[in-house]
């Protein structure tokens, strides 16, 4: 998808003149780069700045895997065997609201082909289990629960489908696929987000299945076009490389796309690139940290004493929405449906400390900087008196897209000691340093193109 280019016509008629729309249409070359104007870069389309903003969302791993002790069904499961007799979403969704998570994605089905949606393209669903007599529609609970409580709604459907008995035949088990898309794209609402992986394992039978992702791609567009459609290869959202809640410390939202050119594209120099970005990437694709808070992805009772402490939830904080990504944090609901007291008490754990921290703010400015040379500003933050600063904070306006290559904040002057130094901002940086006492935090940054506007936020606690 074209990126969303807000020009105003002057804009447009100064980068006629100048040559340079052509770049909009090209990927771009590394050559091209220093003659680039800030306004032929790629910007976030509305739905990327919604997904950005919300900052963190849950993911709910929910499924046969729950009832087995599993992380991957083999897809033989009985659907007897699922029947979460106290399923309530509704607790998870006030759990997700009060933990200050803004959205809820669920995994629809997982590997093993289990639909938790009354499907009418297999039998090996909620409609063949005793939960709620048959009746029941986990995706519907969950949707209505996620609205009820203002999160936004996103589905997880695995390609990868270990009893499906069209998986391995691809044009047949591909309409299968889309057919499960459509219906969880007509019947329940607006989604924010579509979750893909690449996962591809063998099928039941050592069958190789070759998905279609064009055509489910322009599915999305046509039946959910205000969904951002995440996967290792975009187009809107990349992986950001691993599940371990850590975003590069260098990260652009902007990718070279030939980086990573299909799901599950593999090496080396791919998660570098998912983790990293391009300064010169011809596409705004942000980076989402998905993790778990819990060593496996669903929930298994022999976990429950190894739910991350709420310092740990923090430093994931930290290290994904903190370095330019979003958290997708993974709660996984019991056998009995419900998030399990210790998660509940750990995320709000998290929104106390993340709410405490931005309840003793220090310093809040945002400006342009004063130019020192064409690429290079500075920026003096006045800092309340009376507490140390611990946590510092920077932003940019990525709406215009992302300025800054580097940055330094010292304490009072240009001369004073530096605080804390970085590359990349984009939509936040956050940082702890030992605990100072200034009156002026001395900010420098270097941008692609110009002074970039930049948000200087300190915190204390
Ligand atoms: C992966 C899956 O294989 C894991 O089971 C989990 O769902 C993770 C979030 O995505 O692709």
């Amino acid at each position: 998808m074209p990126p969303f280019v807000p020009f105003t016509r002057r804009e447009f008629l100064t980068l006629l003149g100048s040559g340079t729309v052509g770049a909009l249409t090209a990927p771009l070359a590394l050559s091209a780069m220093p003659a680039l104007s800030r306004y032929a870069r790629p910007r976030p389309t509305r739905a990327q700045l919604r997904w950005q903003r919300d900052e963190l969302a849950l993911f709910v791993h929910f499924g046969m895997n729950t009832f087995t002790d599993r992380e991957w069904g083999d897809g033989t499961e009985s659907p007897a065997l699922f029947n979460p007799l106290r399923l309530d979403a509704r607790q998870w969704a006030r759990t997700a609201r009060d933990a200050g998570a803004k959205a809820m994605i669920l995994t629809a089905k997982h590997h093993d082909g289990f639909c938790l949606w009354p499907t009418m393209t297999t039998t090996h669903s909620v409609a063949s289990s005793p939960w709620r007599n048959g009746k029941g529609d986990v995706v519907r609970e969950f949707a209505d629960a996620c609205r009820a409580e203002g999160l936004r709604v996103g589905l997880y459907c695995s390609p990868w489908d270990r009893n499906h008995p069209a998986y391995g035949d691809s044009p047949r088990y591909n309409d299968v696929y889309i057919a499960q898309l459509t219906e969880l794209f007509t019947q329940y609402g607006e989604l924010n987000e579509v979750w893909f992986d690449g996962a591809n394992g063998e099928g039941p039978n050592g069958k190789r299945q070759v998905y279609d992702w064009p055509r489910t791609w322009a599915l999305v567009r046509k039946l959910q076009p205000n969904a951002v459609i995440f996967s290792d290869a975009g187009p809107d959202v990349r992986w950001i490389g691993n599940e371990r809640g850590v975003a590069g410390e260098r990260c652009w939202s902007t990718i070279r796309s030939s980086a990573v050119p299909y799901i599950g594209a593999s090496g080396d120099d791919v998660i570098t690139a998912l983790q990293e970005g391009h300064a010169d990437g011809d596409v705004w694709r942000p980076g989402e940290t998905d993790v778990s808070i819990r060593p496996g992805w669903f929930h298994h009772a022999a976990e429950d004493e190894k739910v991350r402490s709420v310092e740990n939830l923090l430093q994931l904080y930290f290290t994904s929405v903190g370095r330019n990504s979003k958290l997708l944090l993974n709660v996984p609901p019991t056998r009995d449906g419900l998030f399990h007291d210790t998660d509940v008490e750990r995320l709000r754990g998290l929104r106390a400390a993340l709410t405490g921290m931005r309840a003793q703010r220090l310093a809040d400015a945002t400006a342009v900087g004063k130019a020192v040379d064409a690429r290079r500003s500075v920026h003096r933050i006045p800092v309340r008196p009376g507490s140390a600063v611990t946590v510092l904070e920077l932003a940019e306006r990525i709406e215009i897209g992302q300025q800054v290559t580097s940055w330094e904040v010292r304490a009072e002057r240009s001369d004073g000691p530096v605080l804390a130094s970085g590359s990349t901002i984009g939509y936040m940086q956050l940082r702890r340093i030992p605990p100072t006492t200034v009156s002026q935090l001395y900010v420098e940054t270097v941008g692609l193109d110009g002074p970039p506007v930049v948000t200087v936020r300190a915190y204390a606690g």
